[in-house]
């Protein structure tokens, strides 16, 4: 039997980057789509280079995109790209409307017209449940916090409506946070576990964050991509949340990073109101009892081993040679 075909968005990011490991462990055939940037930002899939296809393309941008989806002929594409920010998304509403919203529907008429039969994951967020109360599941009501939350909605219902209007085998995978150490240094996650180990090598005195009190659904990104590919080996497609089911603050993720190399996260946590955000969203944690009924899937990483490996990490490439970068954001 040939190798199936995949196409994934954002092949640079820290999901596709384990994606790509999955589906190519699992001998497909993987194509990834590259937006042109000024400086090499390959560095999370560098080992994958040799065994992956990659083509130019970017969401803004509808011919890259049929291109894309022609070259490819993809049995499966997982729509990882967007702008993935929160915060920059306040600073850049229309440019994350662009591509975080308007780029689904760009990539959704490039297969309806080259690969109407392909299977379409796209990357939703726990984020559109915003105000909501936990625990949020499939059926909870939505409420958008953000112009990052909004452009998701948005997407979330062009998937849907392609998928009545013209029986695409199109899924929204509602993923809660997740986490690893090829996360972006602006999320809270990174930043902190990178904060840790500078303070821990001399390299920086203090962490600066913004608010401490929101929860969140923390996970493993390896763990994610499993339940991403799951979805889409369905007999139809569906819409599920992907979460762990267990919520800790940031407070609490920077007190077990600083107890990883044994100091007290009091001494060196400064708040800072340039890191909150006009809205908040204050408490996510995700029902995932669909998908693990349905699919089997299950998450494997606990939160304590999330943190530890995220710090460990980070007091490997935290040198006096190479002092990473300014922790902002
Ligand atoms: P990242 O920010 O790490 O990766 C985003 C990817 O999208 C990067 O490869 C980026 O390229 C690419 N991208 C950005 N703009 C464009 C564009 N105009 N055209 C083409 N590609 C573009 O995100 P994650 O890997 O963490 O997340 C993957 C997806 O899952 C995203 O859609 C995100 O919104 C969603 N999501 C993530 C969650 C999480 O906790 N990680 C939870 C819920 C949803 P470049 O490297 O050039 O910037
Ligand atoms: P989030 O992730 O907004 O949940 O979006 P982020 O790590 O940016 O923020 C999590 C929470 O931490 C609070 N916080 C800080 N955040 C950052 N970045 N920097 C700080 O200094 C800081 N201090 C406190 C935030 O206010 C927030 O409450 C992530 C992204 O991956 C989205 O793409 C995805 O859709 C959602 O997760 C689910």
């Amino acid at each position: 039997m040939a190798a199936k075909r995949t196409l994934i968005t954002g092949i640079t990011g820290q999901d596709a980057s384990y994606m790509a490991e999955l589906l190519l462990s699992k001998g497909y055939e993987v194509f990834g789509l590259k937006r042109r940037t000024s400086n090499s930002n390959t560095q999370r899939i560098s080992h994958l280079l040799d065994k992956i296809t990659i083509l130019d393309g970017d969401m803004t941008d509808s011919a890259s995109l049929a291109r894309a989806v022609k070259t490819s002929s993809p049995d499966e594409i997982y729509n990882l790209a967007a702008q993935s920010f929160v915060k920059s998304s306040f600073a850049q509403p229309e440019l994350t409307a662009e591509i975080t919203g308007l780029g689904v529907t760009r990539l959704l008429e490039a297969i309806r017209t080259h690969a109407p039969n392909s299977r379409l994951f796209q990357a939703s967020s726990s984020e559109m449940f915003g105000m909501t109360p936990p625990p949020q599941n499939e059926k909870s009501p939505f409420h958008p916090r953000s112009p990052y939350a909004c452009a998701k909605m948005y997407a979330y219902w062009m998937i849907i409506n392609y998928r009545e209007a013209y029986n695409l085998f199109a899924s929204n995978g509602i993923s809660f946070n997740h986490e690893s150490s090829r996360r972006g240094s602006e999320f809270v996650t990174q930043k902190i576990a990178h904060g840790v180990a500078k303070i821990k090598k001399g390299l920086a005195k203090e962490l600066v964050l913004g608010n401490l009190d929101a929860k969140r659904d923390w996970g493993h990104a390896r763990d994610f991509v499993e339940a991403m590919w799951l979805t889409l080996q369905n007999h139809e497609p569906h819409d599920y949340v992907i979460a762990t089911g267990e919520a800790h603050s940031v407070r609490e993720f920077a007190e077990l990073a600083f107890n990883t190399v044994d100091l007290d996260y009091r001494a060196f946590v400064k708040i800072d109101p340039q890191f909150m955000r006009p809205t908040e969203v204050d408490y996510l944690c995700g029902d995932c009892s669909l998908i693990k009924k349905e699919t089997g899937w299950t998450p494997k990483t606990t939160f304590q081993s999330l943190v530890k490996e995220m710090v460990e990490a980070a007091m490997e490439a935290e040198t006096p040679a190479n002092p990473g970068e300014e922790i902002g954001a």
